[in-house]
């Protein structure tokens, strides 16, 4: 595991770099969800794999950005997925993207899990690590991960970030939504997954949505790039982690590009959106 952990770092170095200097222009692609790939997204995709091919324990990797599962190690004991460059279409207006990793063990379930981290390019760049804790660390001036605090969930926040068209949300999802807003919430919602819950994380709580809409039912996050990994850091910090009526991770994919509605946060967020959610019929 410490070897998987030293390849991400060794990534997350580099796509910084790609950030800040790179072209952020489209390339001439689409990814295996449709998406237009920006050069970016293929440049950090390639970066991962490549520091990941060097761990021996690495066995297969399935990228956000990619059809296929790829084997790397035959031998190897995890399976990672990730997504290269989360929320790369913000990239544009200079807002903080992610990249998410989740570390799997025999396939990619929400009940194999065994770590997740993720990595925010901010004003600043700082990797969270779950594991049977949730540690922040911060990059530094000598390009070393530094430890700055272990993280964790209160029983209540203040923020909602409400994602997913509005004008597609049940009207019962609207109703929720608008009642954390009338018990004084405040919203907080930059369209990038990573950034939006590193905020509510490190705030100590509040919910982040992505329901099902009517336009999208099974939702638009990826279960096995972006929905486990985050679930996974949000239990280790003494958070939930739902679908509506059950825990994400007790959820297995049809195939490693499925989606589904999702929700994070602190116990009384989320006890309020299981709540809301058994009445629908
Ligand atoms: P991109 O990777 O296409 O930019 O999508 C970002 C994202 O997957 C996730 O980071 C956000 O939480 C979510 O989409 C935002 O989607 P909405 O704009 O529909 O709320």
């Amino acid at each position: 595991m410490t070897e998987v952990i030293e390849a991400i770092k060794r990534s997350a170095f580099r796509i910084q770099e790609a950030i800040a200097y790179d072209d952020t222009g489209y390339a001439e692609n689409e990814n295996a969800s449709g998406d237009v790939q920006l050069k970016l997204d293929i440049k950090s995709d390639y970066i991962i794999q490549e520091e990941l091919a060097k761990v021996k324990s690495v066995k297969a990797v399935a990228s956000e950005e990619k059809e296929t599962v790829d084997m790397l190690n035959e031998g190897g004991k995890y399976l990672i997925g990730y997504d290269p460059l989360d929320g790369s279409s913000l990239i544009d207006t200079n807002l903080s993207v992610g990249s998410i990793f989740g570390i799997y063990e025999d396939d990619f379930s929400g009940p194999n899990i065994k770590a997740a981290v993720y990595i925010v390019y901010g004003p600043r760049v700082e990797m969270v690590i779950a594991t049977d804790t949730v540690e922040l660390y911060r990059l530094d001036k000598n390009s070393e991960f530094k430890f700055i605090q272990t993280v964790h969930l209160h029983e209540k926040g203040k923020l909602n970030a409400s994602g997913g068209t509005q004008a597609k949300w049940p009207s019962y999802h609207k109703a929720m939504i608008d009642t954390l807003f009338a018990e004084g919430y405040r919203l907080r919602y930059s369209g990038g997954m990573v950034p939006d819950l590193h905020q509510i994380l490190v705030k100590g709580g509040g919910l982040f949505s992505y329901p099902g809409t009517l336009d999208k039912p099974e939702g638009k996050l990826r279960m096995v790039f972006e929905v486990f990994p985050f679930a996974f850091v949000y239990e280790k910090a003494g958070g939930k982690a739902v679908d509506g009526h059950r825990r994400l991770l007790e959820l297995s994919p049809k195939d490693h590009h499925s989606t589904t509605p999702c929700f994070f946060g602190s116990n009384y967020e989320i006890n309020k959106v299981l709540d809301v959610y058994s009445k629908i019929v």
